[in-house]
């Protein structure tokens, strides 16, 4: 056996030497892929570093969506790197129940220090589906042990999404994530979503209309009365449906309503957490705080899998009763607070800290903004919408072929160097927090000229 130090660890690797890797792609059922289309004309990415990527002929592409709307400090970033090797080579898994290690404590304390006054409790997870599933027992839980278990309804949003697992589902309203999986959990009723393009078109951040929306809350509440109702869950802006910023007053609203009817307010922050919108949390930007927050993603900067859910003390507190030796929330994950994803997530805060990140998408904020929105009357281009670091480009779809324009424009965009998202016809944009202008140059510039061209 050869013990040698790979060399790659010793940042001696000559990336230009690297060899192509083109695999047999046919034994992965690839997730949320068309995956005869792709394995037609697979992109393959091999290598990362800051604002971009390298796919394995060694083409550079320019990162505009953070992976996947999570590596917000930018990829392997040399702290978190080094965190996650030195962690692998200590200890490789500790134990979650009943036992513990250190840096998961230390996680959870750096984590809710950056939280609203008031979160100071984590629970640990592996992605934010699990985040998600993970609040809504917390939620039910919680009502249960105040000893009002009848509320028992959840309520959440159309055009929301809150991952791919059964509760998350049922609460989210993706009609295609939905309509394959049968009835789902009971007892879920929905309030309709904030999009509301003939009043709001082209807003630059909050848009003017739409605080109404929240009342549709009021009647869900009349409907069912509040005594059946344990919580409504809502992405403070829903990010996978298309990038919709919540009308101004909206969310201050729905925790009015929230608050005077005893119901819990969750907020689904994968997406928002970490600096996305010019704060730590998208709930400080708006200046309103969930009593539960999900998170995951920019948590370890993407970097090793891992979600929490933040709660605030009075919720945890009304767990912390009967016999001490008795678990309070029969709840957990093997992987809870797993040590490399602890190791990545506290060199992850640190990173953040030292660049000051988490603030960043204020700085920049505005530039990226007019940006943005000098794609209006641009082919296609029916509205653009923003917000911190988070753009959405709605193009007008082809008749009958729906998400086939953005699809094309992705495409385009991907052979010439630029990685972009789209969901539905809206294209995504979600850079990592460390874009500096000539990168916001160059993914306007490009998304421009596919435009021009597209179909
Ligand atoms: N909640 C929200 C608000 C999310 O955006 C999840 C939960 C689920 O997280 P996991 O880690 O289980 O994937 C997400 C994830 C897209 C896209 O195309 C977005 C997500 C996932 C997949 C695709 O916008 N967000
Ligand atoms: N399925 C089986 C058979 C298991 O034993 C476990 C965990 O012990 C699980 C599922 C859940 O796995 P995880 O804790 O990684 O979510």
């Amino acid at each position: 056996m050869n013990h040698a130090v790979d060399p790659r660890l010793l940042g001696q690797e000559d990336h230009t030497a690297a060899q192509p890797l083109h695999p047999d792609l046919g034994s992965y059922w690839m997730p949320f892929t068309a995956n005869r289309q792709f394995k037609q004309a697979p992109r393959l990415v091999q290598r990362a570093e800051r604002m971009h990527y390298w796919d394995v002929d060694g083409r550079k592409v320019l990162d505009a969506v953070a992976g996947l709307w999570c590596v917000n400090a930018g990829h392997n970033r040399p702290r978190i790197v080094q965190a996650i090797q030195l962690q692998a080579a200590e200890m490789d898994f500790a134990p979650p129940f009943n036992m513990g290690h250190p840096k998961a404590f230390e996680l959870a304390q750096r984590l809710t220090a950056l939280a609203p006054a008031g979160m100071g409790k984590a629970f640990f997870t592996n992605s934010g589906s699990e985040s998600v599933d993970t609040a809504l027992k917390i939620a039910l839980a919680y009502h249960r042990a105040r000893g009002e278990g009848t509320r028992t309804r959840l309520i959440g949003r159309e055009r929301g999404y809150h991952g791919v697992n059964f509760g998350g589902i049922s609460v989210g309203g993706m009609v295609a994530n939905r309509k394959t999986f049968g009835a789902m959990l009971g007892g879920v009723d929905h309030i309709r979503h904030t999009h509301d393009p003939v009043r709001n078109a082209f807003s630059r951040g909050q848009p003017a209309h739409g605080m109404e929306f929240a009342d549709e809350l009021e009647r869900r509440i009349a409907l069912h009365d509040a005594s059946t109702i344990a919580a409504v869950i809502v992405e403070p802006i829903a990010g996978s449906t298309g990038v919709l910023i919540p009308p101004q007053g909206y969310l201050q609203r729905l925790r009015e309503i929230c608050t005077r009817h005893g119901i819990l307010l969750i907020f689904d922050e994968v997406i928002t957490g970490f600096g996305r919108t010019g704060q730590p949390f998208a709930a400080q930007t708006f200046g309103v705080t969930p009593d539960l927050m999900t998170l995951a993603k920019g948590l370890t900067n993407g970097s090793v899998p891992m979600g929490a859910v933040l709660a605030r003390d009075e919720i945890y507190q009304a767990f912390m009763q009967g016999p001490e030796h008795l678990i309070e929330f029969m709840h957990g994950y093997t992987y809870s607070g797993h040590p490399l994803a602890c190791a990545a997530g506290l060199a992850t805060l640190d990173t953040y800290a030292e660049e000051g990140l988490l603030t960043r998408a204020a700085e920049i904020g505005p530039y990226f903004e007019q940006a943005v929105h000098s794609l209006r009357g641009e082919p296609h281009v029916i509205d653009v919408r923003n917000l911190g670091l988070v753009a959405g480009i709605e193009l007008q779809p082809l008749p009958d072929a729906p998400t086939r324009r953005a699809f094309g424009v992705f495409v385009d965009c991907w052979s010439q160097g630029l990685m972009l998202r789209t969901t539905g016809d809206t294209v995504a944009l979600s850079p990592p927090l460390i874009i500096e202008r000539q990168h916001v140059d160059q993914i306007v510039d490009t998304l421009r000229a596919a435009l021009r061209r597209a179909a």
